[in-house]
């Protein structure tokens, strides 16, 4: 029977932080399922997360584009298999426009403290705000605090210098002199579309990459008009089988370091290495030393052509320092160069932080998370009750669609929330032993994980364990399939 205690939970106030991919997505789940009770807290002026914050020349999704969509949203507009950064954004801001997300939205709103006490969530922005929640959504992202070198000199640079996810438009390229530091998916993108438009563009690579080759085909008009037409043909094209395969692949590759899967990859970019780049000195300063996919790997159709490119240098000497007019490498020689773009990447062991997040019996997150980030199958955390989180610590990385990850955490998510809604249980948070238990294996694997190979990459925690899932991707659909309830502290 209907109890007035019961009909009340319907109001239940929910709190989502950021309004990026997984923010959105929350927004428009939430809707769907009823909550009437949510407001979604953006730091920034508009939606769009990674995509809002990256706009470097060049920036492109190298997810297939229809597998970066949401399931329920297919665009059939999509220019290319590969699209460019705007056009991603740009669909972020047409779906939360469609969904009315935007009207759920409080832009320019950050959230600096939340703490649970007396069983809700009270939450204090910057700008003096004070909201309490019965539930917190955290799609705060994982890349978004950009990691800045420590070179000496860095601020004696007179040039023009910024992070590549802080790109100032006003800053001319044509006939510069650009150096590039970093070469991950962000640097390699850079000089893909600087080489021939700088005067001279520089590529300070400190550990060679594997480059995966890929043709970033475009869609033509008549391709599209027949995906607008007929949406089993759209559907059939976003849960492409060949993708969805590889993901399957290239999961059980990287879980397993000694799978012949891997050795597959490995013969692909070897051979990318060697057909591509002509001369044998530049071969040898871009062959890495370490096992492909160790570290993120590149998807590129274009890098090996650009830093052959007659304007384009790769530089592998060093970084001795840098200077008021360009870099100092080791070997004596000075760059100059008029504009520096630090391609360095992110801290990636941040999440929400530096957010107070203080769960039950004043549990600090900074604390829990002291050694290492971690979560149970990446979406709660003890003590952090009603607390849940998209794209958190320990879960999937990999060159797949995170758009998809996200969908089948929130499916695990809205049972827990619904128990919440139904009144069920109050406070729902996951058990130290189950955490403990998770954590173990999850510990146990991430060592047979080519990312635990010998490289150094983000997906590296602070004492070098792949800070991943390290499971195959059929693993992840199915632990995301249903909470096992027995996991969980379940407070009536
Ligand atoms: O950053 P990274 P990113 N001196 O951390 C170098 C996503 N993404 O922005 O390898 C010299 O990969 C560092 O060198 P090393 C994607 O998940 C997606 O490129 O440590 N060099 C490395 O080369 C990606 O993986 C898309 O020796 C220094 C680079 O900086 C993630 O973002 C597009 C240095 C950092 O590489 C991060 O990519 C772009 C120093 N002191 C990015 N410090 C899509 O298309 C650092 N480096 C979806």
């Amino acid at each position: 029977m209907m109890t007035g205690k019961t009909a009340k939970r319907d109001d239940l106030r929910v709190v989502v932080m950021g309004a990026g991919m997984a923010g959105i997505l929350s927004g428009i789940k939430l809707r769907e399922a009823g909550f009437s009770n949510t407001v979604i807290y953006e730091k920034a002026a508009r939606v769009g997360g990674t995509w809002r914050e990256n706009t470097y020349p060049g920036l492109t999704c190298d997810v297939p584009s229809h597998a970066y969509t949401y399931s329920f949203e297919p665009n059939p507009d999509w220019s290319y298999m590969l699209p460019p950064g705007a056009e991603v954004q740009d669909y972020f801001e047409r779906t939360a426009k469609k969904y009315k997300i935007d009207e759920m939205i409080r832009f320019n709103e950050e959230i600096i403290r939340c703490e649970f006490k007396n069983g809700r969530w009270h939450l204090d922005m910057k700008s003096g705000l004070h909201d309490e929640a019965d539930i917190v959504i955290a799609a705060t992202g994982v890349l978004h605090h950009p990691s800045l070198p420590t070179i000496p000199g860095l601020d004696k640079f007179q040039g023009t210098m910024f992070h590549s996810s802080r790109w100032d438009h006003s800053v001319p390229l044509d006939g510069r002199r650009i150096g590039v530091i970093g070469n991950g998916s962000t640097g390699v993108q850079l000089i893909c579309a600087l080489a021939g438009r700088a005067a001279k563009v520089q590529h300070f690579q400190r550990t060679a990459q594997w480059i995966m080759p890929v043709e970033n085909t475009p869609f033509t008009e008549e391709q599209k008009a027949a995906f607008r037409a007929d949406r089993a043909l759209l559907h059939s094209v976003q849960n492409d089988a060949t993708y969805l395969a590889n993901v399957e692949r290239f999961t059980n590759a990287v879980a397993d370091a000694t799978s012949p899967e891997i050795a597959q990859i490995e013969a692909i970019v070897l051979d990318n290495l060697e057909q591509s780049v002509a001369d044998p000195v530049l071969r040898e300063k871009l062959r890495p030393n370490y096992r492909a996919a160790c570290k993120r790997l590149i998807f590129s159709p274009s890098y090996y052509s650009a830093i052959q490119h007659p304007d384009a240098e790769l530089v592998t000497d060093g970084i001795e320092c840098i200077e008021a007019t360009g870099i100092r490498t080791r070997d004596g020689r000075l760059h100059a160069l008029d504009l520096l773009v630090l391609a360095t990447g992110f801290k990636a062991d941040q999440f929400m932080r530096p957010m107070n997040v203080v769960g039950r019996n004043g549990v600090k997150l900074n604390d829990v998370w002291a050694k290492r980030p971690n979560a149970y199958l990446a979406v709660a955390i003890p003590e952090f009750p009603n607390f849940f989180m998209l794209n958190g610590p320990t879960g999937p990385v990999g060159n797949f669609s995170l758009i998809d990850v996200a969908e089948q955490q929130w499916g695990y998510i809205a049972q827990l929330i619904e128990r919440l809604r139904s009144g069920a249980s109050q406070e729902i948070a996951v058990t130290q032993s189950a955490m403990d238990t998770y954590e173990q294996a999850r510990l146990a694997a991430a060592k047979n994980t080519i990312f635990a190979s010998g490289c150094n990459s983000w997906y590296l925690d602070a004492e070098g364990v792949p800070a991943s899932w390290p499971w195959s991707y059929g693993r992840f659909k199915e632990a995301m399939a249903a909470p096992q309830l027995d996991a969980f502290g379940l407070k009536a």
